[in-house]
């Protein structure tokens, strides 16, 4: 279905203000795919263009191309792909685990509406096609030490069942007509420059900000909760690697990958390190605790390392000193 249709790249991202060429900010007027000296994996900015459906900040309209995208609306994703000659779309768009429990309805039509719209365009515009999975796809009833890749998935959540849904539709897709979908799922992601957004892993953003300003975090897991973590940073790099990942390589569709695990009383033990006076106070909250409860708190990804060489950089150590410089830094 597919073919000839990858020569150049030029990727749309929807929500998705975190792909790593920004950090490589020369523009260059050519298509195809460029590389630095420093990282010959990095696309170059010109080649990206970010979406969403609310203003940026100004750094991403200073870094590259930004335009508005609705993945409810499929015209102006048809519009956006034929007029920018898209190959590769990377759907960030979704509710995640707690917001979406509040709002079912919604997040049935973001997650669920804006995959199909997504899905169809990929197939109609020959897109190779990223749709990020999570640790929340797996339920009470998976492995939960290590989580294996193939495994039972019953999630407790419609954030899991949606996310269950994309892997399901993008790997029959592939099956029957040669999609090109990729798909890795995702630990809690940690970054400096985003606020949490909903999810159950938020606590272990939110630590960092509030143990530099008021020195105090009031935490709704249980200290003992170990869920999944990774950096930002090693996350762009496995999305990027993993996009560039030639096909014979690829094994399966849907990949874990896996970077470390810690609870909330591991994470304030090595933030205390660097801000001893921290406090932290643990006061649970039955939605969140229920749903960290039924998340796996290991994930197995060797097979990411086997086909594509997956390999994460960041440790919890490496983490905590880098949220910790990267909010100060940001703050002062
Ligand atoms: C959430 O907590 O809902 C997300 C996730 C793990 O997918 N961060």
């Amino acid at each position: 279905l597919c073919h000839g249709c990858r020569s150049r790249a030029r990727s749309l991202s929807f929500r998705g203000c975190s792909w790593s060429p920004r950090q490589n900010s020369r523009r260059n007027s050519q298509d195809s795919i460029q590389s630095t000296a420093e990282n010959p994996r990095i696309l170059i900015t010109e080649n990206v263009i970010l979406s969403d459906i609310k203003k940026a900040p100004p750094e991403v309209y200073r870094s590259g191309p930004f335009v508005y995208a609705d993945v409810l609306d499929y015209k102006n994703l048809r519009e956006l792909v034929v007029n920018n000659r898209i190959t590769w779309l990377v759907h960030y768009s979704a509710l995640l685990s707690v917001v979406g429990e509040a709002n079912v309805a919604l997040a049935r039509k973001i997650n669920i509406t804006g995959l199909h719209n997504v899905l169809d365009l990929a197939l109609e515009s020959c897109l190779r096609l990223f749709v990020p999975s999570t640790i929340g796809a797996f339920g009470p009833s998976s492995p939960r030490d290590p989580a294996p890749d193939l495994c039972v998935q019953r999630p407790h959540t419609i954030y899991g069942v949606s996310k269950v849904h994309a892997e399901l539709m993008g790997e029959y897709l592939h099956h029957k007509y040669g999609l090109d979908f990729r798909c890795l799922r995702y630990p809690g992601i940690i970054s400096a420059n985003t606020q949490p957004g909903g999810g159950t892993t938020d606590y272990a953003v939110q630590i960092f900000h509030d143990a530099l300003s008021t020195g105090h975090h009031e935490c709704y897991l249980r200290a003992d909760t170990r869920l999944p973590m990774m950096h930002i940073g090693d996350c762009h790099r496995a999305t990027v690697e993993f996009m560039h990942a030639p096909e014979c390589q690829l094994s399966l569709r849907t990949y874990n990958i896996a970077a470390m695990s810690f609870t909330p009383e591991e994470v304030s033990t090595e933030i205390r390190k660097h801000l001893p006076h921290l406090k932290v106070t643990y006061n649970p909250d039955s939605v969140r605790q229920t749903i960290a409860d039924s998340w796996p708190v290991r994930f197995d990804d060797s097979n990411a390392q086997r086909d594509w060489g997956w390999k994460s950089t960041y440790g919890l150590e490496e983490l905590v000193s880098d949220m910790l410089s990267t909010i100060h830094d940001k703050k002062t």
